[in-house]
């Protein structure tokens, strides 16, 4: 389950995925109704600081890529801008165990009209080992919940906004005015965004209430699935990440607007789903030789992605539109997709003996800062 986003009608289900993931060593599971809700189990204090010492090598302190080494740009958009970059935060040894988030892509919803419920809600998320946002999302989590549709279809997300601030909603997989359908919504009040799922793709929505880069620096975006005509083929198993960037402020305050805004972006974590490295503390199980199919949306809202899967090469990729087709002629392959914000792909692959495939965005300066999981092919032991 990703996420509170409430449904109308039974079947309607966001963020629901297969069992495959219970296979997963994890420690705590507690269920709230049917979806089971995974997390860490409570740490001590004691526990909590081991862990956040703990990190891999390479885990920035927020500290190394904090004020000294960002300049704040001049204000360009309106609030926010102008404003010193606050000091780093350190890690906070009692900060709450993150939520991990399942990876698994949700299920295809069922019939043709989707009614979604979407709360705008503002709260603290533990985005890194000892790190505490407050942030603003879409139905109570970072990214906010995936949407999973045929062509075609129509889609009415009622939004209500829980929060103390105007927030909007900018669907990309829809065809509308700016000024329509993409308003601000104030506090305690209500909006539907209706649109059509007219094309195929991988798909960002964002909060566009200025200024959306902060909006989105701060939790505010999340991923649409179209699939095809037709529909996707079945696979082993289907992975659906977004990745973005985290400009902190203080402890348990919003993100950073002059370090998100700085020219040369210098983010103090760059995530898969929302929290640093929650998949290298969290493998993601997949069968050997089978098919795995990853959803993946660049959400920014500044740095590019290149998708690699170590170990592994794509023989599938739909870019935007633009497909590398399993089996084509020439026998061409992918090694890693490109993604800049707010772009989507699909890549396909099989890993080809048990053990462990790591996935990272290849550029490498980021990859210790969070953009990096394990993928585990059987029981994750190599061949002898
Ligand atoms: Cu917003």
């Amino acid at each position: 389950m990703n996420g509170p986003a409430r449904p109308r009608h039974a079947g309607r289900r966001i963020g629901g995925g297969i069992a495959l993931f219970a296979a997963i060593a994890l420690a705590g599971c507690s269920t709230a109704g049917a979806t089971p809700t995974w997390t860490f189990p409570p740490a001590s204090a004691g526990a909590a600081a081991a862990a956040a010492s703990a990190a891999p090598a390479g885990t920035p302190s927020p500290g190394a890529s904090g004020a000294s080494s960002v300049s704040p740009s001049p204000a360009t958009g309106t609030g926010g801008g102008g404003a010193s970059v606050a000091a780093a935060p350190v890690a906070d040894p009692n900060a709450p165990a993150y939520v991990l988030r399942d990876a698994t892509a949700p299920a295809l919803m069922t019939g043709t009209v989707h009614d979604i419920d979407m709360p705008i809600i503002e709260k603290d998320i533990t985005v890194a080992k000892g790190f505490v946002v407050h942030a603003w999302t879409f139905g109570g989590t970072v990214p906010g919940p995936t949407i999973r549709v045929h062509l075609g279809d129509t889609v009415r997300i009622h939004l209500t906004n829980e929060g103390k601030m105007n927030h909007s909603i900018d669907f990309h997989a829809s065809q509308t005015a700016w000024n329509r359908q993409m308003v601000d919504i104030a506090p305690g009040a209500t909006f539907t965004y209706t649109f059509t799922a007219d094309y195929a793709g991988v798909w960002m929505y964002h909060c566009g209430t200025a200024p959306a880069l902060l909006h989105i620096a701060n939790g505010m975006f999340g991923m649409v699935i179209v699939e095809p005509k037709g529909g996707l083929k079945p696979v082993d198993k289907e992975i659906a990440l977004v990745q973005s960037e985290w400009y902190l402020g203080a402890q348990g305050q919003p993100a950073d607007y002059a370090k998100a805004n700085a020219a040369a972006a210098a983010p103090d974590f760059v995530v898969f789903n929302g929290v640093a490295f929650q998949y290298k503390d969290n493998p993601i199980d997949v069968p050997v030789k089978g098919r795995v199919r990853v959803f993946l949306l660049d959400a920014g809202p500044n740095l590019d992605s290149s998708f690699h899967v170590v170990g592994t090469i794509f023989d599938s990729v739909v870019k935007e539109g633009v497909a590398l087709l399993r089996g084509n002629a020439g026998g061409w392959g992918s090694q890693a997709v490109d993604l800049s914000p707010a772009q989507g792909a699909i890549m396909e692959f099989s890993p080809q003996e048990p053990g462990l495939y790591v996935m990272v965005t290849h550029a490498f300066n980021l990859v210790g800062r969070g953009a990096m999981g394990i993928i585990q092919a059987g029981d994750g032991k190599p061949l002898p």
